[in-house]
This record gives C-alpha cells, sequence and structure tokens, in this order.
C-alpha cells in the first residue's frame, strides 16, 4: 500500500487498536461537480469552563519540563502497538527534555523541526491525599496540535481531534491518591485532506531511499505539539458545567440585563426531591454587589444594572473593557453550597444590517491586524510575556480589532482582549479549503462548535470567521458553506459571521451566506508588485464590486507588504521600509474615500508580526508584512500606521491623542 494511505489508515487504526471505536474515513476525494451534502450532526462540546480556583475547587498545574520521545517517522503507530504508554517512555525509547507549554519544533538542534507524524510525551506528577475525598477531578489541555491522545497511569483517558481548542477528561477513577502519578500524550501534526487545516502526505525519494513529506498551502508554519497549559482541576460531585451569558442594553444605555443560564453534572441533578437553584450575583469593579437573583429550577435567570456600565472597544469610550464579575453559586434545596464559579462579564449589544456594524447602537470602524501566535523558540506555545507585549503594542499603535487568522488564539489571551477592549474576530482553524467532502464539513462543523463553545461568553468576540480563503470559486463551495454559516447561525444568533475571501467577487460562491463580506488583497505585491501607482483606484473598485454584488458591509481583512526591517531604498522598492509604508498610506487614501460610502467598515493589515512559514523562496526566515519584527519591535511603518489609527479614533470616536503621537519638527506645523 502507498505508505501516505498507509499513514492514514494507521491514524484510524490507533482507535481500533486502543482505545474506542473504528472511525472510518474518506481520503482524498476531489469533485469537478457539486457535492451532494448532507447537514449531519456533529458531536456536541460539554463542559469545559475555564479553570478556575473557588472555595469549591483547586486547580494545579502540570506544566513543566516534560519527557519526551519522537516515533519514528514510517513507523507512526509503533508506540501504540508497543504500549509505549503503560510504563514510563524512558523505559521504550532515550527521552529528551521539552517545555510545555511550547511548539516542540524549534527547542532542539535536530531536525525535530520538520518531523511528521506522532511524537510522545511524559510526566509523573503527585495528587494529594485530600483530593480523594468526594469530589471529581478533571483533566484539562488547552490545546495540543493536532490530535491528541492521553492516557493517565496507563489507561486511556481521552482523544481530541482539532488543534488550538480545549479539551477535558475526567480522571477520578484513574488516579493514585497520596501517591505518584504519570501522564502519557501522543500527538499527532499529520495533515490530510479531512483535516482542519487541510493538507497533504506523500512519499518522496531522498537520498536514504524513500521519505514522507507533510504540504500544506497555508502560509503559517505547521507548528505542533502541548500549545498551552496542561490542569488539573476539582469539582464538588455535583457542580456547575457551563455557564451561558447574553447582555442586552436598554435604548439609552444606562440600564444593563444579564442573562445567565446555568447546566449542572451530577448525581444530585437526578435527585426527584432534590430542587437545585442557583444564585447568581453580579460585583462591579470595585466589588461592590449591584444585581443578584436566585433561579428556580431551571438555572436560569436575569440581572439587571441599573446604572449600567456598557463594555467598549479601546478609544471608543475613556473606560473601554469594562467587566463585571458574575458569580454562580450553585444551591440544594435546603440552600446547602454545592458549587461556586466566577466569571467576567461585559454588558453590551451588538447589531449589524447591510451598511453598518454597530455596538451598543453606534457604528463600529474596525481598524485591526490579522496576527499569528508566532515567536522565536517557542512557536505557538502559550507565552504570557508575548501575549503582554503584544496587547502593549496593539494599544499603543491604536488598533480596537484583531482577526484571530487562522485558528482559536489561548483563552488567556481572549480573556485579555475582554479586559483591554480591543475587539476579536474570531476564525476557526479552516484556512485555504478546497476538496470539499462530507467528512470534511463534519470536521469544520466541529471545529466552530468547539470554538463557540470556548468562547461564547466573551464579549470581546463580535463576529465569527468561518475561513479564510477558501477556494468558494468552486461550485461545491457553495452549498459547503452555506451550511456552515446556517451552522454557525444555528449556534450563535447574536454575533454577525464573515469570511476572508481572496477569489475574485465575481467568481465567489460563499458571499451569499456571510452577514459582513471580509476581502483580502496584495496590490503592489502578488498583483502588479511594486506599482505603488496600482493600488488606490483597484482597491476602491474591489469593495465598491464585493459591495454591488452582495449589499453588505465590507471589511478589507488584509493588504500589506513583505518588509525586511532595515532595508531602506528611495524611492520605495519591494521589500524596503519605504515600500510597507507607502503601500500603507495608498490603502489609507483608499479607506478614507471608501469609508464616505457609509458600508465599509474597517481595515486590517496583514500582518501585525513577522512569523514563520514553511520553506520557499519566497520566504525569508518566514513571513516578513509584519508591522512589528519576530521580536515584537517596529519597523518604519508602524509608526505611520500608528497616527492613522488615532486620526481614525480622533474622528470617529473623539478619542484623545497619545501626547508623543507627533514629534516635534517646527512651530509652524502643529
Ligand atoms: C494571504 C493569506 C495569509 C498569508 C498572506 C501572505 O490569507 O495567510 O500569509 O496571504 O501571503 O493570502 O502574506
Amino acid at each position: 500500500m502507498h505508505l501516505r494511505i498507509r499513514l492514514t489508515c494507521r491514524k484510524y487504526e490507533i482507535w481500533a487498536l486502543s482505545f474506542f471505536s473504528l472511525v472510518t474515513g474518506l481520503y482524498v476525494l476531489h469533485f469537478s461537480i457539486a457535492l451532494i451534502l448532507v447537514n449531519k450532526e456533529v458531536p456536541s462540546t460539554r463542559g469545559m469552563l475555564y479553570p478556575r480556583e473557588s472555595e469549591t475547587r483547586e486547580v494545579r498545574s502540570l506544566d513543566g519540563i516534560w519527557n519526551f520521545v519522537r516515533s519514528d517517522q514510517a513507523n507512526p503507530t509503533q508506540g501504540v502497538r508497543d504500549e509505549w504508554y503503560a510504563k514510563e517512555l524512558s523505559k521504550s525509547r532515550p527521552t529528551i527534555p521539552m517545555p510545555v507549554p511550547a511548539s516542540y519544533n524549534d527547542i532542539t538542534t535536530d531536525n525535530l523541526r520538520d518531523h511528521v507524524g506522532t511524537v510522545w510525551y511524559d510526566r509523573k506528577f503527585f495528587v494529594p491525599r485530600s483530593w480523594a475525598k468526594d469530589q471529581r477531578i478533571w483533566l484539562r489541555f488547552g490545546s495540543v496540535h493536532y490530535e491528541a491522545y492521553v492516557w493517565i497511569n496507563g489507561q486511556k483517558v481521552v482523544k481530541h481531534e482539532m488543534g488550538h481548542l480545549p479539551f477535558e477528561a475526567e480522571v477520578t477513577d484513574l488516579l493514585n491518591y497520596g501517591a505518584e502519578n504519570r501522564i502519557t500524550v501522543m500527538c499527532d501534526n499529520a495533515l490530510i485532506q479531512t483535516t482542519v487545516p487541510q493538507g497533504r502526505i506523500t512519499e518522496v525519494p531522498n537520498d536514504g531511499g524513500m521519505t514522507i513529506v507533510q504540504s500544506y498551502t497555508f502560509d503559517f508554519f505547521n507548528y505542533a505539539g502541548i500549545h498551552r497549559s496542561v490542569h488539573l482541576y476539582t469539582t464538588p460531585r455535583t457542580f456547575i458545567e457551563e455557564v451561558e451569558v447574553t447582555t442586552n442594553l436598554s435604548k439609552d444605555a444606562t440600564v444593563g440585563e444579564v442573562f445567565y443560564s446555568v447546566s449542572v453534572n451530577g448525581s444530585a441533578a437526578n435527585e426527584a426531591d432534590n430542587v437545585l437553584h442557583v444564585q447568581a450575583n453580579l460585583y462591579d469593579k470595585e466589588g461592590k454587589l449591584v444585581a443578584n437573583a436566585t433561579s428556580d429550577g431551571k438555572l436560569g435567570g436575569k440581572l439587571q444594572v441599573n446604572p449600567v456600565k456598557p463594555w467598549w472597544p479601546y478609544l471608543m469610550h475613556p473606560e473601554p473593557g469594562y467587566l463585571y464579575q458574575l458569580e454562580i453559586k450553585l444551591l440544594a434545596t435546603n440552600d446547602e453550597l454545592l458549587d461556586v464559579y466566577r466569571l467576567k462579564v461585559g454588558i453590551r449589544t451588538l447589531s449589524w444590517n447591510s451598511q453598518q456594524f454597530l455596538i451598543n447602537g453606534k457604528p463600529v470602524y474596525f481598524r485591526g491586524f490579522g496576527r499569528h501566535e508566532d515567536a522565536d523558540i517557542r512557536g505557538k506555545g502559550l507565552d504570557n510575556a508575548l501575549m503582554v507585549r503584544d496587547f502593549n503594542l496593539l494599544k499603543w499603535i491604536g488598533a480596537n480589532a484583531y482577526r484571530t487568522s487562522h485558528y482559536p488564539y489561548s483563552e488567556e489571551s481572549m480573556q485579555f482582549a475582554d479586559e483591554h477592549g480591543i475587539m476579536i474576530i474570531d476564525e476557526c482553524p479552516s484556512v485555504d479549503t478546497e476538496n470539499y467532502s462530507q467528512e470534511l464539513l463534519g470536521k469544520h462543523k466541529s471545529s466552530l462548535e468547539q470554538l463557540i463553545h470556548r468562547d461564547r461568553n466573551h464579549p470581546s468576540v463580535v463576529m465569527w470567521s468561518i475561513a479564510n480563503e477558501p477556494r468558494t470559486a468552486s461550485v461545491s463551495a457553495d452549498s459547503y458553506f452555506e451550511l456552515v454559516a446556517n451552522f454557525t447561525r444555528s449556534l450563535d444568533k447574536t454575533r454577525p459571521i464573515t469570511a476572508a475571501i481572496a477569489v475574485p467577487n465575481t467568481q465567489d460562491k460563499a458571499g451569499r451566506s456571510l452577514d459582513i463580506i471580509s476581502f483580502n488583497r496584495y496590490n503592489a505585491w502578488y498583483s502588479n508588485a511594486g506599482r505603488l501607482d496600482m493600488v488606490t483606484q483597484n482597491v476602491i473598485d474591489e469593495a465598491i464590486a464585493w459591495n454591488k454584488r452582495y449589499n453588505k458591509p465590507i471589511i478589507m481583512s488584509e493588504y500589506g507588504a513583505d518588509t525586511l526591517e532595515g532595508l531602506h531604498m528611495q524611492p520605495a522598492y519591494v521589500w524596503s521600509e519605504e515600500f510597507q509604508t507607502e503601500v500603507f498610506s495608498r490603502h489609507f487614501k483608499a479607506f478614507d474615500e471608501l469609508r464616505k460610502k457609509g458600508w465599509f467598515i474597517g481595515e486590517f493589515v496583514w500582518n501585525f508580526a513577522d512569523f514563520k512559514t514553511a520553506q520557499t523562496y519566497t520566504r525569508v526566515g518566514g513571513n516578513k508584512k509584519g508591522v512589528f519584527t519576530r521580536a515584537r519591535q517596529p519597523k518604519a511603518a508602524a509608526h505611520l500606521l500608528r497616527k492613522r489609527y488615532f486620526a481614525l479614533g480622533r474622528d470617529l470616536d473623539q478619542c484623545s491623542f497619545p501626547d508623543d503621537l507627533f514629534t516635534y519638527i517646527a512651530d509652524l506645523i502643529s
């Protein structure tokens, strides 16, 4: 059998061999005629509240240095067949130290970077004797890319497919209390035609005979590993499994409403004579109780805040990102306290029509970035220092939004965006989607289900992006994106849906299913390279054409130019700092023309910072379209962009200028 087929089959064999049921999958299907796609159900996510301590819950981190083994590329399932999880990994293979969270690719000095297939992690940890009391223990991963298989003390725990999204499982009965335990994780980075995102694995000759090669068309490095924190946490036997919050404001924005609904898991919920109820308390930033309510047995209700401080984006209000704390107490019939969970809540409304997108009734003009979670050495691993630096830069430059291109970002960064009033266009991991199939549709929908379940309570999330640059000229894209968009809408009606499209508007078949049209275009770069005189009118014409075709609000979701920091050329020449600055300025002119039309609602530079890609002759150390370098220092264009974003903020939202926005030149100019 061809090796790539063998490898793919093995991905499924692992389940037959070890844990759950055999999953059969279609592989690399390409149809030139429209597919008949069926709207099948996808599994629903349960639980997964962000792990937080309270008087009823404890949280322990398993982050640190783990032991690591890579499998042989040609034999990715050997570890499963030989049961490496049954004992310490070091008993099967020599291990190396590996940090968690981090991508494993850039940690070593050999070519782990380009490894394709499975790798293994393990570590030991202690569980206190006190945890054996009457409670439940959960194991939660912030994300593992792309597919994860987890064992505790040699016992299967959970399998999860999809990078950048959390998963968890109860491990109460698998742990040794007051004793040592072992966790083993197998991670598979292989991307095929039915993964999200898609990739291809091929077997090609090399100097040693044959080798496996992973390829993909998307333009960022396929970093892999345990990317976000690993937690153990406790809950009571009967506990708050989910909290869903929506908010509303009175017309004059003086009264706020918080609708909460709680789901409970546990035996007490099933006892006929025990009517569980919830006490919901809302506290303001100073810790003052501003509203409270007690639910009936339906475990939901409404809190009214009068006067309210609405959640506003950065620079749209003097006090942006205002958050209340919602305290949920789960009580038994006799008012015995069963569980407590607290989360931050921002009170705001969203609305949209064929022209505008509004927050709290005020039209929004987005000024932001496409970004990546990417850094030297740690790759896509969660890094608090980097996250805080990035938010400092976003605020320094006057941005009010970014798109989580091209996958969900860390939960910690979503919380940060809430706090700082940065609006998020929240994107699922579907990038460069093509070769549409029923199986791919199921996974794509599942990625959105998991994303919406995770992020639905964040006030910063103002839009869902269901794909980046899908091949929407194909006939199959029509029904495929209709199904994906309708599914997304069925999960959340409070936010509009977009996708970043790059096919010519005359050929696109997805726009009709969206609420807001986003388009990516690289004038003076991929088209008419170097021609600064061919930017402004092209941008204006294309935006008008998109709006004419769909009669919906339009965003330019990507534009930019690769720029090598320190390369200067006058007159501007491609890759120089002068060129990036000029490309931006020509776009600004177009945007200002378009803004007058009333339906052009935002501009997003590609990209916030330089980032790593697969190796190609078009990339020097990666994609260099960053306004900041990979080390998060500004290029020349950053200073220009800062002046524009603050100028827009003053013009549209009456924000004030920072003192250092303009450098003193002469008394004559101010
Ligand atoms: C766009 C993609 C983005 C790329 C960018 C580029 O959406 O992921 O990085 O082009 O080529 O088409 O810089």
